[in-house]
């Protein structure tokens, strides 16, 4: 006789990038385009990200092994299935009275869902706005958000912030574009020993030190999901101006990463990373690092804006323990 189906948690979503025009099917928790739309599909599960891709256009497909349901409701789109939740918010800040408002506004919408659902633990959350350098000192759109940002956050978000990535785009400064991943189980938040925890940032970054977690092993402990990770040490950037030594920097602090999160090291095939870069020129420098460093990686260059001025690059992404 087969043994019962087993009680155990289902494992992580599956992270993949392949060649546009994708197909999703019926385990497709999400999928992602990366800027100027090429294909359209009409299906809450689908998001255009406003970054551009240097290199061939690819898309990146969550896929949960279970059959998902999705749906929308105003801004929101939302896809569950096997006990994860994709949900996403895009706006205007325009319709909302600004970047801290609109902020604000798409929190709200994603922590009042959240708490409506059992997939209430929230594990990552990307951000994606436009200009987010543009303004001076604490009228720095960055900072903007950062302050609404935790205003919409509630109570979902009190046991603990989840691993983020915030990036500027360059499609205009209105657009706002806010997409999570949650389960209906917590997973457990690392901070990397090589820098001071974002939250406690001291006021020089802002009024509003930005809420996030380093990473977060998610649920089962198979998987790790990696911050926006940069040339940060301590608090303070380091590098500034040099686009190969940040590169390096921030290696180290993945490495530090994934031995806080205990995770073996280095990022092979098992480890799909995006990169953001500042400036185009940098493009090729950053895919000389890569052959070198992490030649195994899978790997989507994009071109955003990191949220401190002098840092010229950033790199998120996942790190499979199997
Ligand atoms: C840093 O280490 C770089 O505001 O959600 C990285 C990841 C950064 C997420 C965020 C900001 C955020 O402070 C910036």
């Amino acid at each position: 006789m087969r043994d019962p189906a087993p009680s155990i948690s289902p494992l992580a979503p599956r992270v993949a990038y392949r060649p546009e025009p994708i197909a999703l099917t019926p385990t497709t928790l999400a999928a992602f385009g990366f800027g100027a739309p090429a294909t359209a599909v009409d299906d809450p599960r689908w998001l255009r990200v406003a970054l551009e891709l240097f290199g061939d256009r690819v898309a990146e497909v969550w896929d949960v092994g279970a059959d998902v349901a999705h749906g929308r409701e105003g801004d929101l789109r939302w896809s569950r299935g096997g006990g994860w939740l994709f949900a996403a918010v895009e706006c205007h800040e325009g319709d909302h009275g600004g970047t801290e408002h609109a902020a604000r506004h798409a929190y709200s919408l994603l922590s009042r869902f959240i708490a409506a659902n059992p997939e209430r633990h929230v594990q990552r959350i990307w951000n994606y706005l436009g200009d987010i350098n543009d303004g001076k000192g604490d009228e720095e759109r960055y900072k903007h958000f950062c302050t609404g940002r935790i205003g919409g956050m509630g109570d979902v978000f009190a046991q603990g912030f989840p691993a983020a990535t915030a990036i500027g785009h360059h499609a205009g400064p209105s657009l706002l574009q806010v997409y999570l991943l949650a389960t209906d189980r917590p997973g457990t938040r690392v901070e990397n020993p090589r820098q001071v925890s974002a939250w406690q940032y001291p006021r020089q970054y802002g009024r509003t030190p930005p809420s996030f977690a380093r990473a977060t092993l998610l649920p089962a402990d198979d998987v790790l999901a990696i911050s926006g990770t940069a040339a940060v040490v301590g608090h303070a950037s380091a590098h500034a101006g040099d686009i190969d030594a940040q590169l390096g920097e921030t290696l180290r602090n993945l490495d530090a990463l994934l031995a806080a999160g205990g995770m073996p090291a280095g990022f092979d095939a098992r480890s799909p990373l995006k990169v953001y870069v500042r400036h185009a020129a940098h493009a090729d420098a950053v895919r000389s690092f890569a052959t070198r460093h992490l030649p195994d990686a899978p790997l989507l260059v994009l071109h955003g804006d990191i949220c401190r001025q002098e840092l010229l690059v950033e790199i998120d992404g996942w790190r499979y323990r199997r």
